[in-house]
């Protein structure tokens, strides 16, 4: 199935039913007074996110989402029915902006909302029966409903965002750390789209990692599969700068490092008029040396020592594949995440 994160629909509510003119006509009362009812009322445009969604690809299909307009009142004080109301289901974490890029609503924060009212029914003419005027010949029209366009645009909820360079075992790290199984293989941009994994840890708690496809140098001019993934881990608490540490991508994984956060740096410079973003540099990173099953004691020994000189970070060495430090990794990121939760309590 494709991953589609961003679309463009028009949505709209719907208009209230006009207000019946009527008089009431039976043998007895040749001139009966005035009974047209009400219009009803227009349907609603309500967002309801979902947990069981995870793309935007539903609604490629369809661009124009409209609730139903409201019924026309009728004679006997009758009133039209009301228009039946338009559910968008969305994924959790869609945000709604209109032309102007202003953020409408943002499903991180709620399950449900009305984003656009219904029109009001209109009056019938009964309703305007005074003393004054005992047969008003006429009624409100229904109010309007409301039409634009939206841009859905989806960010996945994670706690955790891996980033890194591609092959450099992002997607194996998942793999071990939760039921995820994505496609892992040693070529760059095998993940083509983010994956989520949730991790279980003690005391039933839990947290979700997300692996986004690797960045490469140049991401943020379009190099690769470019920087468009990185909307996705905008919302995580922190990050894990996985960096290669084999050597057998022929890069320096000092380089690496700080060619990544050097695209994170670009984007944010891209994104910070953006309204509700929220930049990638100042996020917590913990850097974690995978492949280290390839290196002897001593080059990682030296490794460390050169990421601390250099950049003043002391990373975390692991191997995703034979395991080693998963549990000490994992252990780590559970007392940051549920501390900091703690903490803000
Ligand atoms: N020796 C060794 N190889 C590893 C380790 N972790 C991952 N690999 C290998 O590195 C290659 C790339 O791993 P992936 O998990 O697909 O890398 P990725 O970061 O998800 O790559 P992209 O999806 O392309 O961005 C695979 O051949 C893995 O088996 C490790 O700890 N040690
Ligand atoms: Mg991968």
């Amino acid at each position: 199935m494709r991953f589609i994160d961003e679309i463009r629909i028009v949505i709209g509510s719907g208009h209230g039913g006009p207000g019946a003119v009527s008089f009431r006509r039976e043998a007895m009362t040749p001139r009966g007074g005035p009974d047209g009812g009400d219009g009803g009322k227009g349907g609603d445009l309500i967002l309801r996110a979902t947990p069981h969604l995870n793309s935007l690809v539903d609604y490629r299909a369809n661009k124009k989402y409209i609730a139903k307009n409201g019924l026309p009142g009728e004679g006997a004080k009758s009133s039209g029915a009301n228009g039946a109301d338009m559910i968008l289901l969305l994924p959790k974490g869609t945000i709604v902006r209109n032309m102007e890029g202003q953020v409408l609503a943002d499903l991180a924060d709620m399950d449900e909302c009305v984003l656009l009212k219904g029109g009001r029914g209109g009056k019938g003419n009964h309703f305007f029966k005074t003393s004054v005027n005992q047969a008003p010949e006429h009624a409100q029209p229904g109010e309007g409903g409301e039409e634009m366009e939206v841009t859905l645009e989806l960010k996945l909820i994670a706690d955790v965002g891996i980033i890194g360079f591609p092959n450099a075992g992002k997607s194996t790290l998942i793999s071990r750390i939760s039921a995820a199984k994505p496609k892992i293989a040693d070529y760059p941009f095998t993940t083509l789209v983010p994956n989520l994994g949730v991790v279980k840890v003690a005391d039933f708690k839990s947290f979700i990692v997300a692996d986004i496809p690797g960045l490469v140098k140049g991401a943020h001019q379009g190099v690769g599969l470019g920087i468009q993934f990185l909307k996705h881990i905008e919302r995580t608490k922190f990050f894990i700068h996985l960096v290669d540490a084999s050597g057998l991508s022929q890069r320096d994984p000092l380089q690496d490092y700080e060619d990544i956060n050097n695209e994170l740096k670009m984007y944010d410079e891209a994104n910070q008029d953006k309204d509700g973003f929220f930049p990638l540099t100042n996020r917590t990173q913990f850097v974690v040396l995978n492949k280290i099953d390839t290196l002897s004691e001593a080059q990682l020994t030296k490794l460390k020592t050169d990421f601390q000189k250099r950049f003043n970070v002391k990373p975390i060495a692991i191997s995703a594949y034979t395991g080693k430090n998963i549990a000490e990794l994992m252990t780590f990121l559970t007392q940051n995440l549920f501390e900091q939760e703690e903490n803000s309590l």
